[in-house]
Protein backbone atom coordinates (compact mmCIF):
# COMPACT_ATOMS: atom_id res chain seq x y z
CA UNK A 1 0.00 0.00 0.00
CA UNK A 2 1.20 3.18 -0.83
CA UNK A 3 0.99 6.60 1.34
CA UNK A 4 0.07 9.88 0.26
CA UNK A 5 -0.04 13.40 1.93
CA UNK A 6 -2.85 15.91 2.45
CA UNK A 7 -2.92 19.45 3.78
CA UNK A 8 -6.87 21.23 4.21
CA UNK A 9 -5.43 25.04 3.36
CA UNK A 10 -7.01 27.73 5.71
CA UNK A 11 -9.81 28.39 3.14
CA UNK A 12 -11.33 24.69 3.77
CA UNK A 13 -10.98 25.28 7.59
CA UNK A 14 -13.27 29.06 7.08
CA UNK A 15 -15.62 27.35 4.68
CA UNK A 16 -16.39 24.37 6.85
CA UNK A 17 -15.49 21.91 3.82
CA UNK A 18 -13.21 19.74 6.20
CA UNK A 19 -16.51 16.89 6.59
CA UNK A 20 -17.04 17.31 2.73
CA UNK A 21 -13.10 16.25 1.80
CA UNK A 22 -12.29 13.82 4.36
CA UNK A 23 -15.91 12.61 3.49
CA UNK A 24 -14.89 11.64 -0.39
CA UNK A 25 -11.44 10.50 0.45
CA UNK A 26 -13.23 7.94 3.17
CA UNK A 27 -15.75 7.16 0.39
CA UNK A 28 -13.48 6.17 -2.09
CA UNK A 29 -11.89 3.69 0.08
CA UNK A 30 -9.13 5.30 0.93
CA UNK A 31 -7.69 4.35 4.69
CA UNK A 32 -6.71 7.25 6.88
CA UNK A 33 -3.22 6.81 8.98
CA UNK A 34 -2.37 9.86 10.62
CA UNK A 35 -4.69 13.49 11.04
CA UNK A 36 -3.72 16.63 12.94
CA UNK A 37 -4.26 20.51 12.98
CA UNK A 38 -0.80 22.76 12.68
CA UNK A 39 -0.09 26.41 12.16
CA UNK A 40 3.00 26.30 9.67
CA UNK A 41 5.76 28.69 10.05
CA UNK A 42 8.21 29.88 7.92
CA UNK A 43 10.91 27.75 7.26
CA UNK A 44 8.44 24.49 6.82
CA UNK A 45 6.79 26.32 3.63
CA UNK A 46 9.79 27.63 2.72
CA UNK A 47 10.82 24.40 2.24
CA UNK A 48 7.19 22.81 1.08
CA UNK A 49 6.84 25.44 -1.34
CA UNK A 50 10.61 25.65 -2.64
CA UNK A 51 9.67 25.54 -6.51
CA UNK A 52 7.62 28.46 -6.29
CA UNK A 53 10.30 30.84 -4.10
CA UNK A 54 11.20 33.04 -7.09
CA UNK A 55 7.56 33.45 -8.29
CA UNK A 56 5.47 36.22 -7.96
CA UNK A 57 3.01 34.94 -5.72
CA UNK A 58 5.18 33.15 -3.05
CA UNK A 59 4.78 35.61 -0.63
CA UNK A 60 0.72 35.72 -0.50
CA UNK A 61 0.63 31.89 -0.67
CA UNK A 62 2.91 31.75 2.18
CA UNK A 63 0.83 34.65 3.88
CA UNK A 64 -2.66 32.88 3.07
CA UNK A 65 -0.92 29.13 3.93
CA UNK A 66 -0.20 30.93 7.61
CA UNK A 67 -3.38 32.86 7.98
CA UNK A 68 -5.56 29.98 10.07
CA UNK A 69 -4.76 25.70 10.94
CA UNK A 70 -3.79 23.23 8.08
CA UNK A 71 -5.38 19.50 8.86
CA UNK A 72 -2.72 17.27 7.93
CA UNK A 73 -3.25 13.89 7.02
CA UNK A 74 -1.62 10.92 6.00
CA UNK A 75 -4.17 8.31 3.45
CA UNK A 76 -3.09 4.94 2.52
CA UNK A 77 -4.51 2.82 -0.72
CA UNK A 78 -3.50 1.10 -3.76
CA UNK A 79 -1.81 3.62 -5.73
CA UNK A 80 -2.89 6.40 -3.08
CA UNK A 81 -0.96 9.42 -4.98
CA UNK A 82 -2.08 9.00 -8.29
CA UNK A 83 -5.95 8.25 -6.83
CA UNK A 84 -5.41 11.29 -4.61
CA UNK A 85 -3.94 13.87 -7.33
CA UNK A 86 -7.23 12.43 -9.72
CA UNK A 87 -9.56 13.69 -6.85
CA UNK A 88 -7.78 16.66 -6.43
CA UNK A 89 -8.00 17.89 -9.85
CA UNK A 90 -6.63 20.52 -11.12
CA UNK A 91 -4.51 23.88 -9.35
CA UNK A 92 -7.02 26.57 -10.86
CA UNK A 93 -10.36 25.49 -9.27
CA UNK A 94 -12.00 27.17 -12.29
CA UNK A 95 -10.51 25.01 -14.35
CA UNK A 96 -10.38 21.78 -12.72
CA UNK A 97 -12.71 18.68 -13.79
CA UNK A 98 -16.41 19.26 -12.24
CA UNK A 99 -16.42 15.72 -9.91
CA UNK A 100 -12.42 16.95 -8.46
CA UNK A 101 -12.55 18.40 -5.48
CA UNK A 102 -11.08 21.41 -6.48
CA UNK A 103 -13.46 21.28 -9.23
CA UNK A 104 -16.69 21.28 -7.54
CA UNK A 105 -15.13 23.12 -4.40
CA UNK A 106 -13.08 25.73 -5.61
CA UNK A 107 -13.40 28.43 -7.91
CA UNK A 108 -9.52 30.17 -7.13
CA UNK A 109 -6.18 29.25 -8.41
CA UNK A 110 -4.59 30.25 -4.90
CA UNK A 111 -7.35 29.45 -2.83
CA UNK A 112 -7.58 25.96 -3.91
CA UNK A 113 -8.58 23.87 -0.77
CA UNK A 114 -6.28 21.25 -0.40
CA UNK A 115 -2.81 20.53 -0.97
CA UNK A 116 -2.03 16.61 -2.23
CA UNK A 117 1.77 14.70 -2.78
CA UNK A 118 2.40 14.82 -6.68
CA UNK A 119 4.69 11.50 -6.82
CA UNK A 120 5.38 8.63 -4.48
CA UNK A 121 8.95 10.42 -3.81
CA UNK A 122 7.13 13.64 -2.96
CA UNK A 123 4.78 11.98 -0.52
CA UNK A 124 7.63 10.23 1.24
CA UNK A 125 9.52 13.08 1.45
CA UNK A 126 6.54 15.48 2.66
CA UNK A 127 5.73 12.71 5.22
CA UNK A 128 8.56 13.24 7.18
CA UNK A 129 8.07 16.66 6.62
CA UNK A 130 4.83 17.38 8.35
CA UNK A 131 4.79 14.20 10.50
CA UNK A 132 6.73 12.37 13.97
CA UNK A 133 6.75 8.56 13.35
CA UNK A 134 4.59 8.28 16.64
CA UNK A 135 1.98 10.37 14.68
CA UNK A 136 1.66 7.46 12.05
CA UNK A 137 -0.98 4.45 13.01
CA UNK A 138 -0.27 1.12 11.25
CA UNK A 139 -3.82 0.04 12.15
CA UNK A 140 -5.94 -3.28 10.82
CA UNK A 141 -8.64 -1.59 8.87
CA UNK A 142 -11.82 -4.69 8.22
CA UNK A 143 -13.33 -2.60 5.11
CA UNK A 144 -9.82 -3.35 3.28
CA UNK A 145 -11.43 -6.97 2.95
CA UNK A 146 -14.59 -5.05 1.29
CA UNK A 147 -12.51 -2.45 -0.72
CA UNK A 148 -10.10 -4.67 -1.98
CA UNK A 149 -10.22 -7.74 -4.39
CA UNK A 150 -8.41 -11.15 -2.96
CA UNK A 151 -5.51 -10.25 -5.67
CA UNK A 152 -5.23 -6.97 -5.32
CA UNK A 153 -4.15 -6.87 -1.14
P1 LIG B 1 -0.67 21.74 -7.05
O1 LIG B 1 0.36 20.66 -7.27
O2 LIG B 1 -1.88 21.61 -7.94
O3 LIG B 1 -1.06 21.91 -5.60
O4 LIG B 1 0.00 23.12 -7.50
P2 LIG B 1 1.49 23.70 -7.38
O5 LIG B 1 2.40 22.83 -6.56
O6 LIG B 1 1.94 24.07 -8.74
O7 LIG B 1 1.23 25.05 -6.60
C1 LIG B 1 1.18 25.08 -5.20
C2 LIG B 1 0.26 26.18 -4.76
O8 LIG B 1 0.72 27.45 -5.22
C3 LIG B 1 -1.14 26.05 -5.35
F1 LIG B 1 -1.88 25.16 -4.68
C4 LIG B 1 -1.64 27.45 -5.28
C5 LIG B 1 -0.39 28.29 -5.45
N1 LIG B 1 -0.29 28.88 -6.80
C6 LIG B 1 -0.73 30.17 -6.98
O9 LIG B 1 -1.18 30.81 -6.03
N2 LIG B 1 -0.63 30.72 -8.23
C7 LIG B 1 -0.14 30.03 -9.30
O10 LIG B 1 -0.07 30.58 -10.42
C8 LIG B 1 0.29 28.70 -9.09
C9 LIG B 1 0.19 28.16 -7.83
Amino acid sequence: MQRTVVLLKPDTIQRGLIGEIIGRLEKKGLKLVAMKMMICGDSILDEHYAHHKDKPFFASLKKFMMSAPLVCMLWEGLDAVDVVRKMTGATNGRVADLGSIRGDLSNSQSNNLIHVSDSAESAQIEETRFFEKGEVFDWKRLADEAVYGEDEK
